[in-house]
């Protein structure tokens, strides 16, 4: 059973007051908060096993590997990897993303050739597949969107071609919320010879993902968004297109052998992460997972579809307010303009209440084009949140047009 009550107590922030009011954290897609399992682990490994990984003979370096791999062990299981050699740590999707760009995208991209992506990608989506296409002399493509904020399926199909030597695509949009058919689009890529990234930034904290059941080469996402630390993510790719990939950054931990005349490269998955990493990061990530798995997607996906729901009729029916992402399939996001009030003034009328929510292009500016906005508000919702969180989201809205007004 979901106790929300127990939920809630398992993280210590929410638990405060802003302006003599109860805080109401609604920019989970920024950033969640972190339970307190997971800041006991990270002080754990500082007060007790702190000293660096693979390096050393003594106890505390064996702990403190032990607790790397052990991470590393956990999120192999949670993405149903092959083996824990599919999993590099990296600062986050976005280095997870520059990661494959610059090695496989490098190795594998010529002039010619075509990168597909879509109109609802994340910045960090973008820029280095557009930076790698100008580098080699490639194409970038771009999959549109309809009016809903969903990808046009049809459009996709007619720019996938044999020229197509990567599809990069969003498996849950920050700026819409829309949770992409990326099995579909993994086969139909496939069929024609391309790879596969999907950017499970959004999605991995929301929806079970299974990587060998969707076949996908290359999925990338950030602990700080499932829960976990700052600063540490995952890219999780077939062992068998990692073997081929050169390194993507070299130093210590990634060789075997160094001469001056050459390097030998280190096994997967180290080849690919270079110097000392984040050590409690990784083992703050390992413990958000087990965090997640404690609870269950069964139970989130049903608690956070309830508040979505909720919070999308009252949208509906709020004066004023249009929807940005109205897509069937969507996920935890409520992203809006409201007449006559620049989402930043919202913004920082809403902190006034203490309903804290973002307002921006959330990196996704080529969406704001789309969608012909400067930017929008977005409430991004977890499965900490309450009803009543919703409710002070839209009497705080109401108090913003009345002043306004
Ligand atoms: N979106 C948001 O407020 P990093 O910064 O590497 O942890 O994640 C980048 C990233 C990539 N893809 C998607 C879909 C994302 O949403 C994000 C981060 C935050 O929406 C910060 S811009």
């Amino acid at each position: 059973m979901f106790d929300i009550e127990k939920v809630r107590a398992d993280f210590p922030v929410l638990d405060q007051q802003l302006y003599g009011k109860p805080l109401v954290y609604l920019d989970n897609a920024a950033t969640t908060q972190k339970p307190q399992c997971v800041i006991d682990a990270i002080s754990h490994y500082y007060e007790a096993d702190n000293a660096n990984v693979h390096r050393g003979v003594h106890t505390l370096s064996e702990r403190a590997t032990a607790g790397y791999e052990g991470a590393r062990k956990i999120i192999a299981g949670f993405f149903n990897a092959r083996c824990e050699r599919e999993v590099i740590f990296t600062r986050g999707a976005t280095e997870a993303i520059n990661l494959v760009a610059s090695s496989w995208g490098g190795a594998n991209v010529r002039a010619g050739d075509e990168v597909l992506i879509t109109h609802m990608e994340h910045h960090s989506n973008i820029v280095p597949w557009q930076m790698l296409c100008e580098h080699v002399g490639a194409t970038l493509k771009v999959v549109p969107i309809n009016a809903q904020g969903e990808l046009i399926m049809e459009a996709f199909e007619e720019l996938l071609s044999e020229r197509t030597r990567l599809v990069g695509v969003v498996h849950m949009s920050n700026a819409l919320g829309t949770i992409n058919p990326i099995s579909t689009i993994i086969e139909k890529a496939h069929a024609v010879g391309a790879k596969v990234l999907v950017d499970g930034a959004q999605a991995a904290a929301h929806v079970a993902v299974d990587v060998q059941a969707l076949d996908v080469d290359f999925y990338v996402t950030s602990a700080h968004k499932m829960y976990g630390p700052t600063g540490i993510g995952v890219l999780i790719a077939k062992e068998s297109i990692l073997k081929t990939m050169p390194p993507y950054q070299g130093g210590g931990d990634m060789i075997r052998v160094v001469t001056f005349d050459k390097t030998e490269f280190n096994d997967l998955p180290y080849k690919f992460e270079a110097g000392t990493p984040h050590i409690s990061g990784a083992i703050g990530f390992g413990r958000a997972i087990e965090y997640i798995q404690s609870i269950g997607f069964d139970a989130i996906e049903k608690r956070e579809k309830e508040l979505l729901a909720y919070a999308t009729a009252k949208a509906e029916v709020f004066d004023g307010l249009r929807q940005i992402g109205t897509a069937r399939e969507k996920a935890c996001v409520l992203s809006f303009v409201l007449d006559g009030v620049h989402p930043h003034d919202l913004g920082t009328i809403l902190d006034r209440e203490a309903v804290a929510i973002r307002a921006g292009h959330h990196c996704a500016m080529p969406v704001m084009d789309f969608f012909k906005v400067p930017a929008t508000a977005r409430a991004s919702f977890s499965l900490y949140n309450t009803e009543a969180e919703v409710d002070a989201l839209f009497a705080a809205l109401k108090k913003a047009q009345e002043i306004f007004a």
